[in-house]
């Protein structure tokens, strides 16, 4: 169990802006809000010992979205292919040691949403420059569907397309913004959803980004 200490996330009644997408997926408004000093502090941790980073796709290309992990594996893709690595390739080290607050907020988002006990053993940090963007996939590299996923919006704002279980399903369009938290899983779990390109602005807590946090059991 991972403890979840008494103060950080308590001070929310269990449904407070809480919109439900789908069955089992929901939207927690401003669920990471207010926690700015400590989020820049986890990432730049993070970022620190295993920088962002432009990954290749099997196709060839390069993510539009820069990334990095911490926790006990990393998401990692290359000419190989799509997978789970317990070390960074560029360094060879195990990636950065997950945030407390960041297997907290995952633990305490997803028991609001009705998913008990969820330890995450990975979070992929993704980051967005003006115009980066993420296509329409499914998330398929985890071992047992079973667990839900816990994502965290900061920075800019984006849209999320919210797509059903075919690719061909028409994606529904949501403002993600600062602080917004969503969880999904069980039926919801292998749901196509995308980030549309990610449009000029500034945001305080990341400048000119916008900065996504997905917290997952891999194994
Ligand atoms: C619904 N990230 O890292 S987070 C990803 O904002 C990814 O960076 C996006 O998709 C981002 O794989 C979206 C929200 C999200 C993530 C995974 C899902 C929603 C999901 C998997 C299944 C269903
Ligand atoms: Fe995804």
């Amino acid at each position: 169990m991972i403890a979840s200490g008494p103060g950080l996330f308590d001070d929310l009644p269990p449904s407070a802006d809480r919109v439900d997408i789908g069955a089992q997926a929901c939207l927690l408004r401003g669920f990471a809000g207010g926690r700015d000093t400590a989020f820049r502090r986890a990432i730049d941790a993070v970022a620190g010992q295993a920088d962002f980073r432009n990954m290749q796709t099997p196709g060839g290309g390069r993510m539009s979205a820069a990334m990095t992990s911490c926790g006990g594996y990393g998401w990692v893709t290359d000419r190989r292919g799509y997978r789970y690595a317990a070390a960074d390739p560029e360094s060879g080290a195990p990636w950065p040691a997950m945030p407390r607050l960041f297997a907290m907020l995952a633990a305490k988002a997803a028991s609001h949403a009705g998913f008990d006990a969820f330890e995450p053993d990975a979070c992929l940090v993704n980051r967005y420059a003006v115009g980066a963007r993420m296509g329409l996939h499914q998330d398929k590299d985890e071992a047992d569907y079973d667990h839900p996923i816990v994502s965290v919006s900061l920075g800019l704002p984006a849209v999320f397309l919210w797509g059903g279980l075919r690719r061909a399903d028409k994606p529904e369009r949501l403002l993600l913004e600062h602080g917004d938290v969503l969880v999904w899983g069980g039926a919801d779990r292998l749901r196509y959803h995308g980030i549309a390109p990610v449009k000029a602005g500034f945001h305080p807590f990341a400048g000119e980004q916008r900065i996504n946090l997905t917290l997952r059991r891999s194994q």
